[in-house]
């Protein structure tokens, strides 16, 4: 049977607060989990990802799980141990202890962002566009901590039957606002469609896929997604013009333009741009 109860662990974050507003008009009902309080819902769980027991008693008795939870961006390296790689253990052991049957990962584009974004026309010919299946090349300590997620993922899958799906999240924002994010951007109705797929397919195993809208500008090959049954319907290209007026086209010799994680590889700086 479909999922219907659903612990939305990172509540209180950007995409969590996006989702929670967009998620229970597919029918879900959703329990809250962050380390920050969530003001306004005296029913959120206020927990830390590395307290096993507060966890354990978050998981117990939801259908499956949407993890968001843990650092976002690049980090001291103890810092993403504890909440991404020690945290995401703790969800994955805690799931397994409650019979959870499926988790929904916010991995990241992070996983392969060291990859050479495409050149190309766009939109670019599906030849060109990154496979699911290209080596994982993080670009930073966040990157391999989601990469550590997908393994851990497949672990889970292989060893104890617990699926997931992994999705490497593009940018998913209420609007792209650069250059490279008209190629990754995800629309957040299109972000609340494609979780509600990967909680509903079936048979899913341990799937990965990129997480973003029908972009003209699309880098990356959406077919793993749209295999659950994804349906994207919106396309950063409205946003174009304005935001290549303003910032202009991404430049090859820019070591923040030239890499799929565009930023990210440079963060802390390691070539001078
Ligand atoms: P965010 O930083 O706004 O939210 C993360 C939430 O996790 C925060 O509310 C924070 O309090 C909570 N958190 C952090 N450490 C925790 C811990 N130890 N225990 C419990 N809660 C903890 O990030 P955002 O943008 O909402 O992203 C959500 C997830 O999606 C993250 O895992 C991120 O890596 C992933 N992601 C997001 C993308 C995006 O475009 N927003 C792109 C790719 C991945
Ligand atoms: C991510 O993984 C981050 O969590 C998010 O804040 C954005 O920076 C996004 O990637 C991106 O690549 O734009």
């Amino acid at each position: 049977p479909a999922p219907r109860t659903v612990l939305l662990t990172g509540a209180a974050g950007g995409l969590g607060t996006l989702m929670r507003n967009l998620l229970p008009a597919f029918g879900y009902e959703l329990r809250l989990f962050d380390v920050r309080p969530i003001e306004g819902d005296p029913d959120a769980v206020t927990g830390d990802l590395t307290d096993k027991k507060a966890v354990r008693e978050a998981v117990r008795g939801v259908d499956a799980i949407i993890h968001l939870a843990g650092i976002s961006l690049e980090a001291p390296f103890e810092k993403i141990l504890a909440a991404n790689i020690e945290g995401t253990y703790n969800l994955y052991e805690a799931a397994r202890e409650e019979g959870v049957d499926r988790i929904v990962f916010a991995s990241s584009n992070h996983t392969v962002g060291f990859t050479p974004r495409p050149r190309g026309n766009t939109p670019l010919d599906s030849s060109k566009l990154i496979p699911i299946d290209t080596p994982r090349r993080p670009d930073t300590f966040y990157g391999l901590s989601k990469s550590f997620g997908e393994d851990l993922a497949q672990l889970y899958w292989d060893k104890h039957g617990l699926e997931t799906v992994s999705v490497r999240i593009g940018s998913c924002f209420p609007e792209p606002t650069s250059v490279r994010m008209l190629s990754v951007w995800m629309s957040p109705p299109d972000g609340a469609r494609l979780f509600h797929a990967a909680l509903t397919a079936e048979n899913v195993g341990h799937t990965v896929v990129y997480g973003s809208s029908a972009n003209t500008r699309l880098w990356w090959d959406l077919s793993t997604a749209r295999a659950l049954g994804y349906e994207p319907q919106d396309d950063s290209e409205p946003y174009a013009q304005k935001l290549i007026a303003d910032q202009g086209e991404l430049d090859p010799e820019n070591i923040a333009h030239a890499y799929l994680g565009g930023h990210f590889v440079n963060d802390p700086p390691i070539w001078p741009y």
